[in-house]
């Protein structure tokens, strides 16, 4: 089994779209407890919370969402005993790798990352004037995320393709120029639930830090906000059950939802609900992604009431990762022409 990793932004609370588009894949993957797989560490997780910091923030809220993300991710599956999980800026060598890439990195590549134009574009020329350096270069710290793992594969949401895309590019130049370092690693993709949509803007990507509440379902809403936010998703003036993107985007993206909760295909849920009105609809889908979430939800209560044993884990995760990280590191840093501290 290759090496997987990916993290998750503590930017606000778990969605629906990155629980379809990721996490629940990263739960999947995890080897047995107790294989080889397991003790060589293949399946690695983070909580990514120095891209946070990519966008105004308030440190209170940074500290209690990385606690609440790493216990989201327990909850949802990630097993001790199957894999590694820990927080970003507890191993400083990804901040470290991070100097040496954007030393290798291109100003041009970065310019044309979409989540850098379309986040600094928001507010037009004051925003792309007022943007962080940060927000500009964290597609790197990224790369060095993926590349300090020796990763070969990084289950990650569609919107993510970009970045996993210049990790390649990266690592294939640094190799070339420096000699064999890195593992080059490549995205992969689920089959549905890869780009969650809006309920309220179907147009756009289900985010944690857009301003769309009623548009966003959070892992952790109660039913009855599950119910209602998808009861009020924006349809067409149409009535029939049918996927296509362009023609019918809310109706399509409820389709797809239902579809990755339930495990039904696309043509296996039109099917289900041709002849039937958008309310019958609708109600399916809230009734299957309230039961779909229930179990993380239930879990993540019971979880949180005790913090000390997350932090346990977070420890534990963060020496692990370390001890994997530095090595790499020191590697690179090698085959850059750094001067082995002497000892
Ligand atoms: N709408 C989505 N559909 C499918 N997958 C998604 N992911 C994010 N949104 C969707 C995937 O979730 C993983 C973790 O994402 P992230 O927290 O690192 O950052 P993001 O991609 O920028 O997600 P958000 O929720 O939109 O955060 P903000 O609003 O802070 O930018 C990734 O694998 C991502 O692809």
């Amino acid at each position: 089994m290759a090496r997987v990793f990916s993290g998750i932004k503590p930017t606000g609370e778990m969605h629906l779209g990155n629980y379809l588009g990721a996490v629940r894949r990263w739960v999947d993957t995890q080897p047995p407890a107790g294989s080889a797989e397991a003790r060589d560490h293949h399946a690695i997780f983070c909580v990514v919370d120095l891209h946070a910091m990519t966008l105004p923030w308030d440190p209170a809220e940074l500290t209690q969402s990385t606690r609440q993300l790493a216990t989201m991710l327990v909850a949802a599956g990630l097993d001790e005993a199957r894999s590694l999980l820990f927080v970003q800026s507890h191993v400083r060598a990804h901040a470290e790798l991070t100097w040496v890439l954007n030393c290798v990195a291109s100003f041009g590549e970065l310019r044309r990352m979409t989540q850098f134009k379309d986040k600094s574009a928001k507010h037009g020329e004051a925003g792309l004037e007022s943007a962080s350096v940060g927000l500009f270069d964290y597609p790197v710290l990224m790369v060095s995320d993926i590349l300090l793992y020796d990763a070969a594969e990084v289950p990650v949401g569609d919107d993510q393709r970009q970045h996993v895309e210049l990790a390649r590019d990266i690592a294939i130049r640094f190799n070339g120029r420096f000699g064999d370092t890195f593992v080059v690693p490549k995205a992969t993709f689920p089959a549905v639930g890869a780009r969650v949509m809006d309920l309220q803007h179907p147009d756009r990507k289900m985010s944690k830090s857009d301003e769309s509440p009623q548009g966003t379902i959070l892992v952790l809403d109660p039913p009855k906000t599950i119910d209602k936010k998808i009861k009020s998703a924006v349809t067409d003036s149409g009535s029939e059950v049918r996927h296509d993107r362009d023609a019918k985007p809310g109706v399509s993206n409820l389709i797809e939802i239902y579809g990755a909760v339930t495990g039904l295909s696309i043509a296996e849920v039109e099917r289900e609900f041709d002849g039937k009105q958008y309310g019958l609809f609708k109600a399916a889908v809230a009734e299957a992604v309230v039961e779909f979430l229930r179990p993380v939800n239930t879990r993540f209560h019971e979880l949180a009431a005790n913090p000390d044993e997350i932090d346990r884990r977070l420890a534990v995760g963060a020496d692990a990762a370390e001890a994997l990280a530095e090595p790499v590191l020191a590697r690179a840093s090698l085959a850059a022409g750094l001067l082995p501290r002497p000892r």
